[in-house]
This record gives structure tokens, C-alpha cells and sequence, in this order.
């Protein structure tokens, strides 16, 4: 079994002391040792906030790119090389506030990627507003009356949506939560794991006593591959549960259906570029 230590990097993680980052970061790195993956076939990808910070503690390739755009930029990558094993790793509010357009048709569009969301319930990098996964009721500096708007459920969106496996983690449960990545890295299609995380700084009610005390695991005798049995799943509420909620095998995937695949498997990367051809089209707009 290969070493986390094969993913570190000599840089400081700036993450308040008692962050649930820390714990996800490192949940990660033993899911990626445990299934022995080499730095050179792995790519991250994220946004902004501190949990799209992540990809940068770690010593491999990764595009930090604008807040909320994370998806398309993993399909490009997806696209010009499939054989590389793309995770996105982001916050809450990337994902599904202002990416939230991409998740869904990301979903849809089915690559073969990976994406964890440390969901901490709230915006931690820009100080503590309300998140598309905020509680009702929480008071913020910016919802000082409480937030009023219903909570998104994303493994219920994700499911609605198409996607074919699903689970939520937590940091509290780092031994479940490695073999769900683990599970989520080895599935061939669009895999969410949404990872609970506590944002000591900000975000004062869901602290580490909330996420002990309103999380619970899936019995194992639960159906994973039953779509309906894995909605009253996701749509259960405290306690929060935690493990596979759902998860088939997929009829096509987004990069096996592009168009320059169908004649070659050549990666796109590695083909011949006739740039004449874009140069035409561009002078033809002048
Ligand atoms: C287009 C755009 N809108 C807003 C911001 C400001 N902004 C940066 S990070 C962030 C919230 C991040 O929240 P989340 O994804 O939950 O990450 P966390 O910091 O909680 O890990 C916001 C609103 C931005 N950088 N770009
Ligand atoms: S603000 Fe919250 S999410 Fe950000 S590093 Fe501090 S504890 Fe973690
Ligand atoms: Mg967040």
C-alpha cells in the first residue's frame, strides 16, 4: 500500500485550528494511497473558498478556477484526456450555490469524474453568510433574523438529476467516509460524495457535538441500487445519514459519447491539431 505521505507538499494549510478541512484532507489523501493512485494520473479541480483550497495541499496537478465553475472545467479535462482520474473537491456554497447551475447538468451529462463537497453549511472564506445548505433559522451576519429559505438536499438533487452513485460522509466518520471515496473513485460515471464538515469559526450551530449527536449510518441491509428506497434516504433528516445511498452502473458515459471518440480512442490531447481550420473559421467572422 502506498504512503499519504506520497501526496504532501511543503506548504502551510491556511485553515483555522479545528477546521473539519484538516480531517477531510487527510480522509482523502488515505482513499487515494489505499487505491495506490499514482500523482500523474490524477487531476483536482476546484473553485474558490477554503475547501477548494484542498487540491493545493496536495503535490499534485489541479486547476483552481472561478467560484462555482469547477464542472466544466473537470469536463475539458475529461474531454481532451479521459484516462486521467479527474476529482473536484469544493465547499458547499461552490457546488451548489454558484455552481449550482453546473451541478445539475453536469450531472446530466454524466463524465466519469469524481466530486467531493466538504459541506460545512455555510460560506467559511468570505466570512459566515448563508449557504444553498444552510439550516433554516441559523442566524448569520448577513440573515440576522435567521435564514428563512429551505435548505438544499443535494444527494435528493443529485438523484432527481440522474446521477449513479451517491453518498454523504462526514469527518466525524473518517474510516466510512475513505471507503466511500474509495467506492466513489473506483465507479465509472458522475459520483457525489457530499462530506459534512464542521466550520468551527463561522458556522456556530452545526458545530462537532451537532454532527455526533444528528448523523447516523445506513444499515447494510439498505437497497443501494433502489432509487426509491434511496430518496427516503437522502430526504431523511436527524438524524443525517451517513453511507452509499445509491449506486448502479451506468449505460454511457460523457466522454465516451463525444463525437472525435466515436472513429478513435486517441486522447484529444495527443491528436494532430490542424489549427488552419480555426483560423478559417476566424477570419470568416471578420
Ligand atoms: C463570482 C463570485 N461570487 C462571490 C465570490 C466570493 N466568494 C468567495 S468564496 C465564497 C463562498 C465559498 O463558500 P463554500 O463554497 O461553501 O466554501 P467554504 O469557504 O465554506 O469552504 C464566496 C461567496 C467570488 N469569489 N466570486
Ligand atoms: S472559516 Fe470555517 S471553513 Fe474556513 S478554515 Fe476557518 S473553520 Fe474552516
Ligand atoms: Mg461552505
Amino acid at each position: 500500500m502506498m504512503d499519504t505521505t506520497y501526496y504532501n507538499i511543503d506548504c502551510e494549510k491556511a485553515w483555522c485550528p479545528g477546521c473539519g478541512n484538516f480531517g477531510i484532507h487527510e480522509i482523502v489523501k488515505e482513499a487515494m494511497a489505499e487505491l495506490a493512485l499514482k500523482k500523474e494520473d490524477l487531476c483536482f479541480v476546484s473553485g474558490i473558498g477554503q475547501a477548494a483550497k484542498s487540491p493545493q495541499y496536495y503535490d499534485v496537478s489541479y486547476f483552481n478556477g472561478l467560484h462555482g465553475r469547477a464542472l466544466p472545467v473537470a469536463c475539458g479535462i475529461k474531454a481532451a484526456n479521459p484516462d486521467l482520474t479527474v476529482l473536484v473537491e469544493s465547499g458547499d456554497g461552490d457546488m451548489y450555490g454558484e455552481g449550482g447551475n453546473h451541478f445539475i447538468h453536469t450531472i446530466r451529462r454524466n463524465p466519469n469524474i469524481t466530486v467531493l463537497v466538504h459541506d460545512n453549511m455555510i460560506y467559511g472564506l468570505t466570512k459566515g453568510q448563508a449557504s444553498p445548505t444552510s439550516q433554516k433559522g441559523m442566524i448569520t451576519s448577513i440573515q440576522v433574523q435567521g435564514v428563512t429559505s429551505t435548505p438544499l438536499n443535494p444527494p435528493a438533487l443529485a438523484l432527481s438529476a440522474g446521477a449513479s452513485f451517491i453518498a454523504r460522509g462526514s469527518y466525524s466518520e473518517p474510516a466510512l467516509t475513505k471507503e466511500i471515496i474509495k467506492q466513489a473513485i473506483a465507479h465509472t460515471g458522475f459520483a457525489l460524495v457530499d462530506i459534512f464538515q464542521a466550520c468551527v469559526s463561522f458556522n456556530k450551530f452545526n458545530t462537532h457535538a451537532w454532527y455526533k449527536d444528528n448523523t447516523a449510518i445506513i444499515d447494510d441491509d439498505h437497497d443501494a441500487t433502489n432509487k426509491i428506497s434511496a430518496f427516503e434516504l437522502a430526504l431523511q433528516e436527524a438524524p443525517w445519514l451517513l453511507g452509499v445511498i445509491y449506486h448502479v452502473d451506468c449505460e454511457s458515459i460523457f466522454e465516451e459519447n463525444l463525437f472525435p471518440y466515436r472513429s478513435s480512442n486517441e486522447p484529444l490531447y495527443r491528436r494532430e491539431k490542424d489549427l488552419s481550420v480555426l483560423q478559417d473559421i476566424m477570419d470568416e467572422k471578420k
